[in-house]
């Protein structure tokens, strides 16, 4: 039995040197990858089309990241194959480190005072504290509950909504229709951290945006594709958003003639909410590996069917 790593889009350089260290030779790296069937446990980042075709001995597939909709329902794979994620305490501290500063810079009008400054401008803006804003979070998995936690914590209203209900302290946990319904009517910021399935594709539209609170702030951090880019700016242009802070795109890179860059409304951060940290996640994978090579089950493996 043998690994194969295969990473795309993502620059390769400390996971092939920390997998080579851990694995030795029982590690063949993209694009030096022969399709031979000792190849049997592949960890990859965005595969092109077609690549794990060339891999027939192929039975465990392991995700870099945390998002497996890369990985789930390719026609290049087959439906044997165990497909397993990244849960790692750095991506969702991380995470939320991420969506704080998003937050703080939003209440304390960071980025107009910048743009004051620029003009000279001394225009003190009002003053907001956690505990005077609501936060809806869709998606209440590892890193939606993690978030909400320390939202609650530093004094926020926390609304959580995902399908199965939570026991969270000082989060309320809501499923369903009304549940969403009831979130985006009473939320300032709605934070978006759904996986990526047929479910919830697109699910950033007209219907969620007319629901919510004029004046609401989304901010998005699970998949491009949760968004209709349309609707997302006819909600801009008409007022009842307030703003987007997007960092993640149907198309990555961002195409530079995109009219998200160029929007008063819009803040693009290039896919950097969270990233998988070789130092801490080359280690479970290895672990993964070590299982299949046992027969064991692995950790953190997908539900193919829900698709996450
Ligand atoms: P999890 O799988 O742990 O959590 C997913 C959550 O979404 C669960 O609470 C789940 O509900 C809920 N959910 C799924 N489908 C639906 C639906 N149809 N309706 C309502 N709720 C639903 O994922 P993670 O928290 O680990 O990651 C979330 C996403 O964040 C990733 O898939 C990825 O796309 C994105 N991400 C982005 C990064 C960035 O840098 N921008 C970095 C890392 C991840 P239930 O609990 O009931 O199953
Ligand atoms: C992930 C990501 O899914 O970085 O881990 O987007």
């Amino acid at each position: 039995m043998a690994m194969g790593l295969l990473i795309r889009h993502w620059d390769p350089t400390a996971w092939v040197d920390g997998f080579r260290e851990a694995l030795g030779d029982e590690l063949y790296v993209y694009p030096d990858m022969p399709a031979q069937e000792e190849i049997t446990f592949v960890a990859a980042w965005r595969p092109d089309p077609g690549m794990l075709a060339h891999y027939p001995g192929l039975r465990y597939l392991q995700c870099l990241g945390a998002g497996v909709d890369q990985l789930v329902g390719r026609d290049d794979l087959l439906e044997a194959v165990v497909i397993s994620r990244i849960v790692d305490p750095d991506l969702t501290a991380d995470m939320t480190e991420h969506l704080m500063a998003i937050l703080l810079s939003d209440m304390k009008h960071l980025s107009s005072y910048v743009h004051d400054s620029e003009e000279q401008r001394w225009s003190p803006r009002p003053y907001r504290r956690w505990r005077d804003v609501t936060i809806g979070i869709l998606g209440m998995g590892e890193l939606g509950l993690y978030a909400a936690g320390a939202l609650a914590q530093m004094g926020a209203t926390v609304l959580g909504w995902s399908r199965s209900a939570k026991h969270i302290a000082e989060v309320s946990s809501l499923t369903g229709e009304d549940g969403l319904l009831s979130l985006l009517e009473s939320s300032d910021y709605v934070i978006n951290l759904l996986p990526l399935t047929p479910a919830t594709q697109g699910i950033l539209s007209e219907r969620l945006f007319s629901q919510m609170l004029p004046g609401t702030a989304l901010i998005n951090v699970g998949r491009g594709a949760h968004v209709d880019e349309d609707d997302l700016l006819a909600a801009l242009d008409s007022g009842n958003l307030r703003a987007a802070y997007l960092d993640v795109f149907g198309q990555e890179p961002l195409p530079v003639d995109h009219p998200f860059w160029s929007h008063p409304s819009i803040w693009v951060t290039p896919h950097v909410a969270s990233r998988s940290n070789p130092e801490t996640v080359i280690a479970q994978v290895v672990a993964n590996y070590r299982r299949a090579q046992r027969s064991e089950s692995l950790k953190h493996t997908v539900d193919l069917r829900a698709g996450y």
